[in-house]
């Protein structure tokens, strides 16, 4: 015998493991339906859960992480408000030996390697949602040559899926010419700033003579505020002005229903069992997938009656 000690990751059988979680805040049908998923998750399979909400301010969840190192939890989890800004916070999580994993949205590192400082990254690929509304759009208007005017609800200034959701919509616009984003600009992905910059909007694009023709919400619950701002201004929402966003939360299956919403590309905020799998995989001492992709469909209005049913968010 060597006499090395042996190292061992595995919990005595008896004790819970114990995952500190910092959610962004509660902005969205979709941020509630995740942090509802995640706190039933960790219940069902018997995991602590120290869940913090930073109310959509990056230095609530710096705290939150910090506190999570002191208290020497098994696991941190987090879901990012911006791309960057974490690198102090995920080099102490490192020394401090405790695994990281990032849901929902990623982060890049001002230097060195974003991956070697989380374990995995589970979420959705937002480029691909971004060109999925972007792809919608097109076949659905069936316009080759006549303008087409676009107005742009963004998400969180800085988040991974307002950059992301851009991209990929902007990569199809590209291929046709006679598609162009007018206006853009942040409603923070909640119902009040979307139905806010809607207004201005609207106001400055009679004030321009420009007629808007689409609205592409980076999500539902933007386009769902932007919907209320359409109709006080008198116009019909779905009809005067096509409208996609994406998540596909049941109020925008409700709004396709009633006509005022055209499409959702879908974006599952149901990660909780996901995560509660990868943190015991750890705890065990098992190495996980560095990427683990959420799998997601689009959903034009003409199917929303039938699918309301199925929607789990
Ligand atoms: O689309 C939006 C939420 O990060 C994918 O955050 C998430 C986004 C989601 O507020 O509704």
């Amino acid at each position: 015998c060597s006499g090395a000690k042996q190292e061992t990751t595995t919990k005595p059988a008896d004790k819970k493991i114990v995952l500190g979680f910092s959610q962004i805040g509660a902005e969205s049908e979709w941020r509630t339906a995740n942090t509802e998923s995640i706190k039933a998750s960790a219940q069902a399979a018997g995991i602590e859960l120290k869940f913090s909400d930073a109310q959509q301010k990056q230095e609530n969840q710096i705290k939150a992480i910090r506190s999570f190192i002191q208290q020497k939890v098994d696991v941190i989890a987090f879901s990012p408000v911006v791309e960057t800004g974490w690198d102090a916070v995920l080099q102490e999580a490192k020394a401090a030996k405790i695994p990281v994993i990032l849901t929902d949205r990623s982060i890049k590192m001002s230097s060195g390697n974003a991956e070697d400082y989380y374990v995995t990254f589970m979420g959705s690929d937002f480029v691909e949602e971004g060109r999925r509304a972007g792809k919608w759009l097109v076949d659905f208007m069936k316009k080759d040559n006549e303008a087409v005017n676009i107005v742009e609800l963004q998400g969180t200034v800085g988040s991974a899926p307002a950059i992301d959701r851009k991209a990929g919509f902007e990569e199809i616009l590209k291929q046709h010419a006679n598609y162009k984003v007018i206006k853009s600009q942040t409603g923070d992905f909640t119902r009040a700033k979307g139905k806010e910059v809607m207004e201005s909007f609207l106001k400055s694009a009679k004030a321009d003579g420009q007629k808007i023709d689409v609205l592409y919400a980076h999500n539902d619950d933007m386009a769902i505020g932007a919907i209320q701002a359409i109709e006080e201004a008198g116009l019909k929402p779905g009809k005067d002005i096509i409208i996609v966003s994406i998540d596909g939360v049941k109020g925008a299956f409700e709004a396709m229903i009633a006509g005022k919403l055209n499409a959702t590309i879908e974006c599952s905020p149901l990660l909780g069992d996901q995560l509660m799998t990868a943190t015991k995989d750890l705890v065990a001492g098992k190495t996980l997938d560095k990427r683990i992709v959420t799998k997601e469909g689009v959903f034009p209005a003409e199917v929303a009656s039938k699918e309301l049913p199925n929607r789990k968010y």
